[in-house]
């Protein structure tokens, strides 16, 4: 079982999916004994970047931190997983450079806004049509979609199983597993 250590960047709306994707991810990663982790806001935004809010200084700093612990998981030997909107093409090309270039794997979770809104599990697009939330990401905050992503994985096309197919082939192309 040995594979290379990279890091898998999902960025995306909110609601697109990032999420459900790592999870699945890595839940098929920990069936194939890889040693894989997911950071995301539950134990991120909760602990080392309490206190963070959603401008776009607090969003960079955010990134910033993410990334350079995205690092560390790197080095100690992991595949690290990231599911944060990470809406500014500027913060996510900083962490890029934070790794060699086969170890970095950005996937744009690619879903219309329509979509992402209708399914809102947490009521969060319409508290932010009606101003209770402010600057919210798609309504009020700008997304800035990648450019260059090496992976683009439409979540209103395929199952959340064919997605992590379509991640765990592209490892494999690249040999990381
Ligand atoms: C965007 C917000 C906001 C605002 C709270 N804008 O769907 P969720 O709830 O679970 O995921 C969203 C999460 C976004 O945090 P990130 O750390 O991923 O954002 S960033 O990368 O831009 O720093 C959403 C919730 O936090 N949330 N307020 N104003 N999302």
């Amino acid at each position: 079982n040995k594979h290379k250590s990279c890091a898998i960047w999902f960025t995306g709306l909110s609601g697109s999916g990032k999420s459900s994707l790592a999870n699945a991810l890595d839940h098929c990663l920990f069936t194939k004994n890889i040693q894989s982790y997911v950071l995301d806001g539950d134990n991120i935004r909760h602990g080392l970047n309490k206190g963070l809010g959603f401008s776009q200084i607090d969003r960079k700093e955010n990134i910033r931190r993410i990334g350079e612990v995205s690092k560390l998981f790197v080095d100690s030997g992991q595949i690290v997983s990231t599911a944060f909107i990470s809406p500014f093409r500027e913060d996510r090309l900083q962490v890029r450079e934070l790794f060699p270039k086969d170890e970095f794997i950005e996937v744009y979770v690619k879903c219309p806004i329509s979509i992402c809104e209708s399914r809102d599990p947490k009521g969060l697009y319409k508290k932010a049509r009606s101003g209770e939330i402010i600057e919210f990401t798609g309504v009020s905050s700008p997304y800035e979609e990648p450019t260059n992503p090496e992976l683009v994985i439409e979540t209103d096309q395929l199952t959340i199983s064919e997605s992590v197919d379509l991640i765990i082939q592209y490892l494999k192309i690249k040999r990381i597993l």
